[in-house]
């Protein structure tokens, strides 16, 4: 399984770092949730690919296979993680593959192929970046945390006064907040103990799909906005370095 998913997104990784510089032409599915050629070229290797090397596995993926009626085995993938980021040449993008058994994530690897960082986990054996073994950071004190959030299209609009109110919150009790835009690279993050916390509302399982065990396997915590356990239905994630968990959620929702 590690080797087949790592040749995967290695191979789809050349796919999007020779178009990574190249002019784009974008659609737009949303008012602001962009597609381009490259989102749609990845999920196609990725597919044929797993066909043939994971054939009991159903394909889930953001442009082509939306079926979320997920079977025992499913792989979840995103081909282009912050395609906003791709469109713009900001190198912070991701291709996620999620590899679920039961609806529990059972491998997981996310690959930024223009800063050569390979993620890898797979339940009970942790997380890895580029081999080597990575772990959440041991800050215990929110106002020495550096977080991060996101804010998707059309989520945004709807639910403005409380993305802004949970901005405000943590503004005033951290150390600075980072927005990235990608989530799966925001969730690794927080298992390499670069960011110590992340929350973000309206995201789909594909975001956050191989994010989730990463952290997990990294010794980070993942929750819902009321810090129970996370599932795809859910508004809102937060994932944090375990320590500062529940602190964070408190200071979210002005407890
Ligand atoms: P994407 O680049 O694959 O669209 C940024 O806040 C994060 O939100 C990214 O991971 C981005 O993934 C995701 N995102 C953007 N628009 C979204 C939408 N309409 N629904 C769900 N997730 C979205
Ligand atoms: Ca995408």
């Amino acid at each position: 399984m590690k080797d087949i998913l790592i040749n995967g997104v290695k191979k789809a990784g050349e796919i999007l770092k020779e178009d990574f510089y190249r002019p784009k032409t974008v659609s737009n599915k949303g008012v602001a949730d962009l597609v381009t050629e490259t989102d749609l070229k990845i999920e196609e290797f990725l597919k044929k690919y797993f066909y043939k090397q994971l054939p009991d596995y159903k394909f889930v993926g953001e442009e082509t296979s939306l079926d979320l009626s997920f079977k025992e085995k499913c792989l979840i993938v995103d081909p282009i993680d912050g395609t906003t980021n791709f469109v713009h040449r900001f190198p912070f993008v991701g291709i996620s593959v999620g590899v679920y058994e039961n609806l529990n994530p059972v491998a997981a690897t996310v690959f930024n192929p223009i800063m050569d960082e390979l993620y890898y986990a797979e339940v009970g054996k942790g997380a890895f970046l580029n081999g080597s073994r990575i772990f959440v950071s041991t800050q215990s004190k929110i106002e020495n945390s550096l977080l991060a959030t996101g804010f998707p299209y059309g989520f945004v609009e709807k639910n403005k006064k409380d993305i802004l109110a949970k901005l405000e919150k943590i503004l005033s009790n951290s150390r600075g907040v980072r927005r990235a835009g990608a989530a799966s690279l925001d969730l690794c993050y927080v298992a390499r103990g670069v960011f110590d916390g992340y929350y973000e509302g309206g995201l789909k399982p594909w975001d956050v799909a191989a994010g989730v065990l990463i952290v997990s396997e990294a010794g980070g915590k993942i929750s819902n906005m009321n810090g129970g356990n996370f599932s795809f239905e859910d508004e809102y994630i937060v994932a944090s370095n375990k320590i500062i968990h529940n602190e964070l959620i408190e200071v979210l929702c002005g407890i």
